[in-house]
């Protein structure tokens, strides 16, 4: 709870606690566009190392980081697959086109995780008559579906047939995190079935600013290039790496209790008032379904905001909520409550 606010649109709202800001002020810091800062190489080395990657490098964004592995692994005018509900098929402002020049391929399989066989099914034939595909994103955990995690049998099986195909595989891992909080498979078990993760700091980890991309040397090097080109290159970044190292050291084995806070969430409100819970909630992101309800989603959210809770429309009657470092169980358990009581209210008022 922030100034009386249960903020539960994203967890990109965390604010940096006060030892997080000690950690930043404390930061030894160079010029990391010259390769001077400290503690930016001591970040990009450890997460390297967490995801058994030979290389990482900082950079501003989520998207910054899928966009330069994109960039880096394709050519212009070459294919993509991807789940149509991913993230840089719907939010990145179709930054794949119009700055690589590839074209997303997107698929949709019934639960939405794809596997080795819906690969094989769409790699397209070497002939000239068609795009070349060439690389493969996996969204783990997958925000669209409900924070659900990306099963490990299935990347395996992802990967293997991106092998027999020449393609390579990126993993959008804005919540990879939260994925190895609740699947138990370790970061270098994810790294294993990627070429190249994108990470954020800026999220559950509750770092104000920064992501990471980790993967073999040659490609690091060409995604350092790469940054440079989009502006990306940072000067005195460590300050921002030292919140990042922070939140490694200190907010990653509690993200289970945002999980915990999540699925106590879903269980007080599933049912209430015809409301639905769309996914399995097995990390920190609730979708409501108001589709039984006479609710609408603008209405909704509203008579929520009235009593200081925030969430964000989540496509056709569906709104999500999400826990994080900065929402309590005492909070869940106000939000839970007005939650129940608009959902009923609707109920008894149609
Ligand atoms: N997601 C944001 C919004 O853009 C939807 C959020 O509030 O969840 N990959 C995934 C899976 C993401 O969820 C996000 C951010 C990104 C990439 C992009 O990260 P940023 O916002 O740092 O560019």
């Amino acid at each position: 709870m922030y100034q009386g606010i249960i903020d539960l649109r994203s967890d990109t709202v965390t604010r940096p606690t006060t030892a997080m800001r000690d950690a930043i002020a404390a930061a030894e810091v160079g010029d990391d566009v010259f390769g001077d800062d400290p503690t930016v190489r001591a970040l990009e080395e450890r997460s390297a190392k967490l995801f058994g990657k030979e290389a990482g490098l900082f950079v501003p964004s989520g998207t910054m980081g899928n966009q330069l592995s994109i960039r880096c692994l394709t050519r212009p005018g070459d294919e993509v697959l991807l789940d149509r509900e991913s993230h840089i098929f719907n939010y990145e402002a179709a930054s794949a086109a119009a700055l690589t020049g590839v074209q997303l391929h997107p698929l949709e399989v019934p639960g939405g995780f794809f596997g080795a066989e819906d690969v094989e099914a769409r790699v397209r034939p070497s002939d000239y008559h068609f795009p070349q595909t060439r690389l493969v994103c996996v969204e783990n955990t997958h925000n669209r579906r409900g924070g659900t995690v990306f099963p490990i049998e299935k990347l395996r099986g992802v990967r293997d047939a991106a092998r027999r195909h020449g393609l390579k595989v990126h993993m959008d891992g804005a919540r990879v995190f939260n994925a190895s909080a609740a699947s138990g498979v370790a970061l270098t078990g994810y790294g294993a079935v990627a070429d190249s993760i994108q990470f954020c700091f800026s999220k559950g980890l509750g770092a104000p600013i920064g992501s990471m991309i980790v993967g073999d040397a040659e490609f690091i090097r060409s995604a350092r290039w790469e940054r440079k080109r989009y502006g990306g290159g940072m000067r005195q970044v460590g300050i921002l790496a030292a919140a990042a190292l922070y939140a490694l050291d200190h907010n990653v084995e509690r993200l289970a209790e945002d999980h915990a806070n999540a699925r106590d969430l879903a269980e007080a409100i599933d049912g209430a008032g015809g409301l639905g819970i769309a996914f399995p909630v097995e990390t920190n992101i609730v979708i409501v379904d108001l589709r039984r309800t006479k609710l609408a989603v603008p209405a909704f959210l509203a008579a929520l905001q009235t009593r200081k809770i925030l969430g964000v429309p989540f496509g056709r009657g569906l709104v999500r909520l999400v826990t994080h470092l900065d929402v309590t169980s005492e909070d869940v358990q106000i939000a839970a409550a007005a939650v129940k009581e608009i959902a009923e209210r609707g109920a008894h008022a149609a």
